[in-house]
């Protein structure tokens, strides 16, 4: 086995922040760095230590602040520098890391580079973006290749002033830089990293990080006949000068030994993930994998129905992002939710009344007993949930949504029937579930912002906060977040076994429990989760059942021995 040297993060537990949505301290409806710095406490309370902020910069907030106008600003309605600088400090003093969002594929359009960059054919920062020429097809003017955006249509916008298209993976308004130009790198790492790294941040959450370098710019293979545009992941992604520009990144970061995690869309080869990963590599700590939290999805991620997967595809899915460390020196993550998904309870627990606690608890349960460095997402710690089916289309506000759900009604010429099934599927998958107001209380907005408040938050909050909110949590022993601080706890104890440990699905065909064994130089544990909505015999592979086991912790109060609870989760230790 390859002994792998502990750091700092990973050991960590993240609790990730999406700042709109966090806490409005001063209401007007959106959340802000003030409401943080309050809840801190609160935080900590939970036994997270580090936070990950989404981003804060100054933005146009055409995709929710993932579209910066200017890395060295805040967005106003969420504070300033001066707020931020108090954040980082009250962070330390609480003894917790902070790590900020690095979002450096792309800028807004109204960045000043970009803006500087479309004013003419000859300014100094044409090169900083990516241009090319129209492509003439029977004398109609064509984009220059045929490669699908990830909010839907070209990737390519014509500019009309230059004559010239440039490209945006994201939405329009989120024109790409142009990372094979040095003194733009330059200018990246100056503004984007050394900026926050001076300032006291303790790393990055790498946003998009495989697309900085793009492969060969020819069409991508027609996947879907019916369109023009057609999915090129395996193109823009991990291309070849991929190693290079993260080893300088790697450079810098390493001066304040900072951490970073990096988001790694469309990256199905574990051995590529590694390569990302791998210490000697000296390239990012760790990734983001994709291959959990796009199950169930379809090929145009919202074109399928709610559920649309096995239990032992997700179960491989969590094997491959496990596997990854097993006799290397890289590292992993453990995470089933963030601002991008929908709530976990809803697509892998069940949000029916009687299910969600219990399903919460043993979701809580399977993550910490596996391997890697564990993220949380705002509302995961309470078990909240998906908003309801009966809310309107006009709640949705993520443009990954209303783009899904407008090509859906242009392309079925607003056949009812195909809006219904868009819809069924927005309910469970779509990334708005994830930004409604963290529900604090029962009070007005769930408690998001203040009781006297005029204006309404900017998403509506949830229905149900009568049944789940931070203030009860906070003093019930049978609560959701009280066994997440109970599971985290269990994990500090048994750092070895449940962070390092080698995990190994022990039953990967079994449609309704999933049973995962973590080993650690002779100590054993096995995990038991029951995925379904009915109790289970404890069907224990021989070689378990067989040997002396003593039970660490059960997701239920006085579990029957032969016997799992609907939803119930157990980690026994072996002797
Ligand atoms: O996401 C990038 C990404 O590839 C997906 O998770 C994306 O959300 C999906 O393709 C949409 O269907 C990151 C951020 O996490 C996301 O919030 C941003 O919208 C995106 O980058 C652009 O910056
Ligand atoms: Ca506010």
């Amino acid at each position: 086995m390859t002994v792998t040297e502990r750091k700092w993060w990973k050991d960590g537990v993240v609790y990730q922040i999406y700042p709109a949505s966090f806490k409005d301290s001063n209401g007007d409806g959106i959340g802000d760095l003030n409401g943080i710095i309050s809840e801190l406490d609160y935080i900590r309370s939970i036994g997270v230590d580090t936070i990950w902020i989404c981003p804060m910069y100054d933005s146009p907030q055409v995709d929710m602040g993932y579209d910066i106008s200017d890395y060295e600003n805040v967005y106003p309605p969420y504070g300033t520098v001066q707020d931020m600088e108090r954040l980082i400090a009250e962070t330390h003093a609480r003894g917790m890391r902070i790590i900020l969002d690095l979002v450096v594929n792309h800028t807004s359009d109204q960045h000043a580079w970009f803006q500087e960059s479309r004013s003419s054919k000859t300014n100094p920062k044409r090169d900083w973006y990516i241009w090319r020429p129209a492509r003439y097809v029977n004398g109609v003017r064509k984009p220059p290749n045929n490669w699908l955006g990830n909010f839907g249509g070209s990737v390519w916008q014509w500019d009309e002033l230059t004559q010239e298209y440039y490209l945006h993976l994201f939405c329009p308004e989120q024109p790409d830089l142009n990372w094979e130009n040095e003194e733009t790198r330059k200018a990246i790492y100056k503004s984007a990293m050394e900026f926050w790294l001076e300032r006291g941040v303790d790393g990055f959450r790498v946003d998009t990080v495989n697309m900085y370098s793009k492969g060969e710019m020819g069409d991508a293979p027609i996947t879907d006949e019916g369109s023009e545009w057609q999915f090129a992941g395996f193109q823009y992604c991990n291309g070849p000068r991929m190693t290079e520009f993260l080893g300088e990144m790697n450079e810098i970061l390493e001066k304040y030994d900072a951490m970073t995690v990096g988001e790694c869309p469309h990256t199905p080869d574990p051995a590529r993930v590694v390569k990302y990963v791998s210490a000697k590599e000296k390239q990012l700590n760790m990734v983001f994998q994709f291959d959990v939290v796009d199950i169930g999805q379809g090929p145009y991620k919202f074109q399928t129905t709610p559920r649309d997967y096995t239990l032992p595809q997700f179960k491989s899915a969590i094997s491959r992002t496990q596997s990854i460390i097993h006799d290397t020196d890289a590292w992993t993550t453990v995470f089933l939710e963030n601002h991008d998904q929908a709530r976990s309870i809803t697509r892998f627990g069940s949000d029916a009344p009687e299910h969600r606690i219990p399903s919460g608890k043993m979701l809580a349960l399977m993550c910490c007993a596996l391997s890697g460095t564990l993220f949380i997402y705002q509302g995961q710690e309470l078990g909240m949930t998906n908003f309801p089916m009966e809310w309107d289309m006009s709640e949705y506000k993520d443009v990954d949504s209303t783009n899904y759900y407008k090509m859906v009604a242009a392309r079925t010429n607003n056949s009812e029937e195909a809006l219904k099934a868009a819809k069924a599927s927005l309910q469970h998958l779509a990334r708005d579930h994830a930004r409604v107001p963290l529900s604090w209380s029962t009070g007005p907005y769930n408690g998001f912002s203040p009781a006297d408040t005029k204006a309404q938050p900017w998403m509506r909050p949830l229905p149900d906060a009568e049944h789940c909110n931070a203030k009860q949590q906070q003093s019930d022993k049978a609560s959701v977040l009280a066994f997440w601080k109970r599971m985290l706890q269990t994990r500090r104890d048994h750092n070895d076994l449940l962070v390092h440990g080698n995990y190994a699905d022990l039953d990967p065909e079994n449609k309704d429990l999933y049973i995962f064994s973590k080993t650690w130089r002779g100590q054993k544990a096995v995990a038991v989760c029951n995925f379904t909505d009915s109790a289970k015999a404890l069907a224990l592979p021989e070689a378990v059942a067989n040997s002396k086991r003593e039970l660490l912790v059960s997701s239920v109060d006085g579990c029957e021995e032969g016997k799992l609870a609907a939803y119930e989760g157990r980690i026994y230790l072996l002797a």
